[in-house]
């Protein structure tokens, strides 16, 4: 009996479910596949390393003695896709059956279901236990509540995993969540600590050649390429974070300074993704560090709830609400998206630098993400299906399950609500606090109107006035509109014709 075991690039960790009972007589395949690298122009970074991290990968289990199948995308023979690679290998091999682990987007899913009619052998899908939550245990947690919370799906977490737990099954330090310490602005002259440049390998210096080839016509820089692509580099990438930011992670969590992409955040997203690290070995090491004196309760705390909670619950929801979720737009956001998403100059210096740091690192942190890219998206009602192909594309972190919950149901509130409870707008005040970008920039945090004003204050009270019908009665909102109300007939009057110019400007390119 032989057995042809597929793993995609998101799928490298030696503990995969694909891999369990692996036997001497079977081929594992790994394929680089022009289909995946562009339904969306992926940035070159990601792709560059995901195919050297696969190369890496492929190299290891050869060295174990695995048969391996390794299809580069320069083969001649390459099909081109996952399905036409396994028919073709199928047809070489002629294994038993195929053996694969679910899949991370839905799409792919439904390839990998009709493999078991197009396929002259079995085909078994097997659930990925790299994961903390299962899909049923979702589905069970949420079939009883009338609205999902992230915050009492986490907690359920923290006792299943008895991460940050005391013995008396009380939380560690009497509180669950310790994020209003977590919401400090930046120090004048923050900086970050060093981050690691890891050595390229042969393999890798092939891979940079190949993508530089096919792919340069992709919006974002490929070098200088630093990232991790072994598991033993992320594990070095995990320590290092652990050792030099972790302590720091909470205070300045929400934080963005000019020049810094990454200030005390983790940058694993990328490895957790593709599985060179394990979510529970991570959480684990944070809890060590808490235990072992070398961190605060609140940044080990904020960045557990991270992973164990958000991630995990990101994860639930696609899965749940999946294909369906993926058509929604509750605000019927459909204005197209600018080109400085991919670039262009914009006079909004926060825009700039967080689309920058994009370009330079396939990278941007969480609230560059959500509160300056996502925030803008939101407020002028740019088209969620173009936001979210943005979002894909330009991280290398990004795959549709944890991208999608992410883009349209926390940034764009396209979901109504699930992710959410109120949507995450902000004016240009948020920015200015959390920041050190509006001092660079032309235009004013302060001033809502007039030739200087921040585009992002008129289009945030213009936003709340557009949805009126579903924001006013939110709980979670009580002063906006009770602000709004208060205006003047003429200010609001202003502040609406301020924000239809704005809108016209995007569409002139002329922000
Ligand atoms: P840290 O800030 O150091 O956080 C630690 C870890 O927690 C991350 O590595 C990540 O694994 C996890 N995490 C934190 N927040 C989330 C979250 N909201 N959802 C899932 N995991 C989380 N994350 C992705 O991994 N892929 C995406 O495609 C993605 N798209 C996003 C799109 C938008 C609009 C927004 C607002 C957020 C998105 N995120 C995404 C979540 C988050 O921004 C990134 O996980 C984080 O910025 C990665 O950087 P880091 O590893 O330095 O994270
Ligand atoms: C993102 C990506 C890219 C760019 N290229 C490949 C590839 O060539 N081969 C592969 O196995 N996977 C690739 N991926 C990741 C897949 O898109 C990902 O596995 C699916 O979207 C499921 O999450
Ligand atoms: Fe961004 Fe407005 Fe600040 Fe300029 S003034 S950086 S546009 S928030």
């Amino acid at each position: 009996m032989s057995a042809l075991r597929l793993i995609l690039a998101d799928q490298l960790s030696a503990s995969i479910s694909s891999l369990e009972s692996l036997g001497a007589e079977d081929t594992v395949m790994l394929c680089e596949v022009m289909e995946e690298a562009g339904y969306v122009p992926h940035h070159p970074k990601k792709i560059a390393f995901l195919f050297a991290a696969m190369r890496h990968f492929a190299a290891e289990l050869t060295a174990r003695g695995v048969h391996v199948r390794y299809i580069k995308l320069d083969d001649p023979a390459n099909t081109g896709s996952f399905s036409g690679e396994v028919q073709r290998a199928v047809a070489e091999l002629r294994p038993n059956s195929l053996i694969v682990t679910e899949p991370g987007e839905y799409r792919v899913l439904e390839m990998m279901k009709s493999w078991q009619y197009e396929l002259s052998v079995p085909v078994e899908i097997l659930t990925d236990t790299r994961f903390l939550a299962t899909h049923d245990q979702f589905a069970a947690w949420a079939a009883d509540k009338k609205q999902l919370r992230m915050e009492f799906f986490y907690r359920e977490m923290r006792r299943q995993y008895g991460i940050l737990m005391d013995a008396d099954g009380k939380p560690t330090g009497g509180e669950w969540n310790y994020d209003k310490e977590n919401r400090k602005p930046p120090k004048a002259s923050m900086t970050s600590p060093p981050r690691i440049a890891h050595k390229k390998s042969a393999i890798t210096r092939e891979v940079l050649s190949l993508v530089k080839d096919r792919f340069s016509h992709h919006f974002g820089t490929l070098e200088p390429f630093h990232y991790a692509l072994t598991r033993a580099e992320a594990l070095i990438e995990l320590d290092h974070f652990i050792t030099h930011c972790l302590p720091c992670f909470g205070d300045f969590q929400d934080a963005m300074v000019a020049g810094e992409p990454y200030l005390y955040h983790s940058l694993i997203s990328s490895y957790l993704n593709a599985g060179l690290l394990l979510p529970l070995e991570v959480c684990l090491r944070a809890e060590a560090a808490y235990r072992a004196g070398n961190a605060p309760l609140n940044a080990v705390e904020g960045f557990i709830r991270q992973i164990l909670g958000w991630r995990e619950y990101i994860r639930g929801v696609y899965w749940h609400f999946m294909p369906e979720y993926g058509e929604r737009n509750v605000l019927n956001a459909t204005r197209a998206l600018p080109d400085f998403y991919w670039g262009a100059p914009t006079q909004m210096f926060c825009i700039a630098e967080s689309v920058r740091h994009t370009r330079d690192h396939a990278y941007s942190h969480h609230i560059q993400r959500l509160m300056i890219t996502g925030n803008f998206a939101l407020l002028a009602g740019l088209d969620v299906k173009a936001v979210q192909e943005w979002y894909l594309a330009v991280y290398s972190d990004a795959y549709e399950w944890v991208e999608m919950p992410n883009t349209l149901g926390m940034a764009l509130f396209g979901d109504g609500g699930v992710v959410a409870s109120k949507p995450y707008a902000a004016s240009g005040k948020y920015i200015h606090r959390m920041s050190n970008y509006c001092k660079q920039c032309k235009y004013d945090p302060d001033e809502v109107t007039g030739e200087n004003a921040c585009p992002f204050n008129a289009l945030y009270w213009d936003f709340l006035v557009r949805h009126e019908d579903k924001f006013r009665g939110n709980q979670r909102m009580p002063y906006v509109f009770s602000t709004w109300d208060k205006f003047a007939p003429e200010k609001q009057q202003a502040i609406r014709a301020q924000a239809a110019a704005t809108l016209q400007k995007i569409a002139e390119g002329r922000l």
